[in-house]
């Protein structure tokens, strides 16, 4: 029997409540970007879960009779009609995995510690939370577990509700689809990083300079069908798995500049993907341009281990380890500030103990 099928309720399920979870958002280093059906990645990703920037969800349950789904969404208290279409979809999609999304009523009260259109994705620490409520849901029903199964089923959940939100389900590093490099990985869903760690990485930091706070330009499912029958589309998906191979050993070094020419190249090449697919995207902004210039100046000047990744928009994540806080703080405020949008940037970090 597939493990992430419905599971057996014993409970009568006329009964109300809630449940409640918490779940970061996350960037990729090794980043996914081409996808088959139904949410199966052409490659291997890996990721650092964040900290500070996460969702906490409400899941509130009534029972109903109808046969239908009903859900309503509230962000900040705030209900978001727009919102529902999209978990709907998400409850079809999952309607073999969770047995009950027909038989109550749903209020999502959600909220993002990190502003809205930031930049940072949503949908990976939304959708994240919402299935943590779910198998929460699921095992307060009266459904068995085994150890560890039921976190592996809400990054199963998550992952076909946005592929990225499988990463974030685990803290620290993780890896997402299968390959022969990484032990245990899966197409279905993420598994926690399992090899060594270099104590450099230690609370690795994040800063996301704001460059452009707009709507991402293009969606991420415009953006992953891009890679349907682009030129270099194959090429691509093989060097992110060999790319993938390449961090394994740095990561258990600890060699923090082989770590960041890495993770810039990744960046760069996803990029790089989107000028040379059909259409075309130029996702980088002026100013992300400058402030990448900037990072290479200070690297230069003081040989500092500061590198960057991006996502698939404008904003720069800056990565680098904790000790160097105060001279990447002091570049912020002398050079990077004034290429954000209203001056805003967001402080976070990877837990890697
Ligand atoms: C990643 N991104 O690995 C890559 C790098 C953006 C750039 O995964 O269609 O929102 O929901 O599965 O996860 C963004 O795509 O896409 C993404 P769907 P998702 O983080």
């Amino acid at each position: 029997m597939n493990p992430f099928n419905a599971k057996n309720i014993q409970q009568n399920l006329e009964v109300s409540g809630s449940v409640k979870a918490k779940c970061p958002s996350n960037i990729a280093l090794i980043k996914y970007w081409g996808k088959k059906d139904i949410q199966i990645p052409m490659n291997p990703s890996l990721s650092f879960t964040l900290n500070e920037s996460y969702t906490e969800t409400t899941l509130a349950y009534s029972p109903k009779t109808t046969d239908d789904y009903s859900v309503k969404v509230y962000l900040d208290g705030e209900l978001k009609e727009s919102f529902a279409p999209k978990i709907i979809q998400f409850f079809e999609r999952i309607a073999e995995n969770i047995g009950f999304l027909k038989n109550f009523h749903f209020e999502l009260h959600t909220h993002n510690t990190f502003p809205h259109s930031s930049g940072i994705a949503s949908s990976a620490s939304g959708l994240g939370a919402l299935s943590l409520c779910l198998v929460d849901l699921e095992e307060k029903l009266g459904a068995e577990f085994l150890e560890g199964e039921k976190t592996q089923k809400a990054s199963y959940l998550a992952r076909l509700g946005s592929g990225s939100a499988c990463r974030s389900i685990y803290p620290g590093i993780t890896v997402w689809g299968e390959t022969d490099r990484v032990v245990g990985s899966s197409d279905l869903f993420a598994i926690p990083y399992p090899y060594q760690i270099h104590e450099n990485f230690r609370d690795y930091q994040d800063t996301i300079l704001l460059i452009d706070e707009g709507q991402k330009e293009v969606s991420s499912t415009v953006g992953h069908n891009l890679m349907n029958n682009h030129p270099y589309a194959e090429r691509r998906f093989s060097s992110a798995e060999e790319n993938l191979g390449t961090l394994i050993p740095i990561l258990e070094s600890g060699d923090l500049h082989e770590f960041g020419k890495l993770v810039e190249l990744e960046a760069l090449t996803l990029h790089a993907m989107m000028m040379t697919s059909s259409p075309y995207f130029i996702l980088m902004k002026p100013n992300t341009l400058k402030a990448i210039e900037e990072i290479w100046k200070f690297r230069k000047e003081t040989n500092l281990p500061l590198y960057f990744t991006l996502d698939a928009g404008a904003n720069i994540h800056m990565l680098y380890p904790s000790t160097i806080k105060t001279e990447v703080q002091n570049l912020i405020e002398n050079s990077l500030k004034s290429l954000c949008h209203a001056g805003k940037y967001i402080q976070d970090f990877v837990k890697i103990s």
